[in-house]
């Protein structure tokens, strides 16, 4: 039976996770790579082991033998990427954002529906098992509801000023840099796992490095590429930023993120606390979910697959006692993707854990309210979200 066709455009740090992923399904080719240019392209091809490599996105989507895009570009690509792609009839795995703002937002959510086609957000936290176990147990009523729900995203990797990348240039990366690249990633994972809606917010966001050094090198995020010479550039985006929250139902939760944290490297915690139970998860022990209990101990439980329940047990791929890690999650991503988009994509079929383009749209108009609440002053902003 001939394999599914996969293609990616903007081959950068991330791509290489969506092409392990690919791989190991199995039953899907890796066909091509489409990088800014011909040179650049050859090079990822090359590093990637891919056969076709194209100077041209347009090109790829053309090709016969790719089924399925995979956007890993830069923010500002991502609406003509993806609109091309759903345009030429393909489904798309779109590496979060979706978009810069919630109007490219609504207009590819708006285009993959009237496309018919597979459409995914790679809000890949959502694939760890226990972050499945602790949605399940909420979903089953096990918390007896949810009083707050809080956390973080801290990371460090932004605290040298000789770091800058596109996502701090507000025409590549757009108005907002660490909530639009992590604290939607927070947000979304607040309310997948909770399964409430956040209504309003009140934003305190700060640029704690406000003049970086460009090396005028790779773009790539993390990278440490230099040539030498460095250009001073002011940073109005933030790189700090705290939230208070109120959900749909009156639930109240704040969260923090930062990218200027000294010692914080993806440290992602979600606490959702219930009259019967505390839960709490932490990606940097991703292994693991914190119970907290009033009248009995506090508890921890493991990835053991006796124990968690079957929504959870999809997720793991290792026997109790060994440690999965942010690859597998992202794999399970990428798996119920494939799955969902092989059978066709049917909107009522799709798996619970999958986040599509109405969740990446969503995601657009938190942060969208976020910012709002912040140029206003610090004033409670509602959530502004149009169903199709
Ligand atoms: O979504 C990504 C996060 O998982 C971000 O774009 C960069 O990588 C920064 O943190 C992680």
């Amino acid at each position: 039976m001939k394999k599914t066709g996969m293609g990616l455009i903007g081959p950068g740090f991330v791509a290489a996770h969506h092409i392990d992923a690919v791989r190991r399904l199995g039953d899907v080719d890796v066909v091509a790579v489409a990088g800014s240019s011909q040179e650049s392209a050859n090079k990822k091809a090359k590093e990637y082991k891919v056969d076709r490599a194209y100077g041209d996105f347009h090109t790829l989507i053309a090709d016969p033998d790719i089924q399925v895009i995979h956007n890993t570009t830069p923010n500002y690509l991502h609406l003509p990427v993806t609109m091309a792609a759903l345009q030429a009839g393909k489904h798309v795995i779109s590496d979060k954002p979706l978009a810069m703002n919630p109007e490219e937002g609504r207009k590819l959510r708006n285009a993959a529906v009237a496309a018919k086609v597979g459409n995914v957000v790679t809000f890949n936290y959502r694939g760890n098992p226990l972050v499945q176990q602790a949605r399940g147990m909420i979903a089953r009523g096990e918390t007896e509801g949810l009083s707050f729900i809080h956390g973080h995203y801290l990371q460090d990797w932004m605290t040298d000023p000789n770091v800058y990348s596109w996502r701090s240039d507000p025409a590549k990366g757009g108005v907002s840099s660490a909530l639009g690249d992590i604290g939607s990633h927070w947000c979304d994972l607040a309310e997948h796992v909770s399964g409430l809606k956040i209504d309003s917010v009140l934003a305190d966001l700060t640029t704690v490095i406000p003049i970086r050094y460009s090396s005028g090198a790779s773009a790539e995020a993390f990278s440490k590429e230099s040539t030498g010479e460095r250009t001073p550039v002011r940073v109005q985006s933030e790189d700090l930023a705290s939230v208070l929250l109120r959900f749909e139902n009156g639930t109240k939760g704040c969260f923090s993120v930062g990218q200027v944290l000294p010692g914080h490297k993806n440290d992602l915690q979600l606490e959702l606390n219930g009259r019967a139970f505390s839960l709490k998860w932490k990606q940097e022990e991703q292994n693991e979910l914190w119970i907290g209990r009033h009248n009995q101990p506090n508890g921890v439980m493991m990835k053991d697959p006796s124990l968690v329940s079957p929504d959870a047990l999809r997720y793991i791929h290792l026997p109790g006692g060994h440690q999965e890690s942010w690859a597998d999650a992202f794999f399970n991503l990428i798996r119920d993707a494939y799955e969902w988009i092989c059978e066709g994509a049917p909107p009522d079929a799709k798996p619970t854990m999958l986040p599509t383009f109405e969740d990446g749209y969503r995601s657009t108009c938190l942060i969208d309210a976020m910012l709002k609440s912040h140029a206003a002053g610090g004033v409670w902003e509602k959530v502004k979200h149009i169903s199709v």
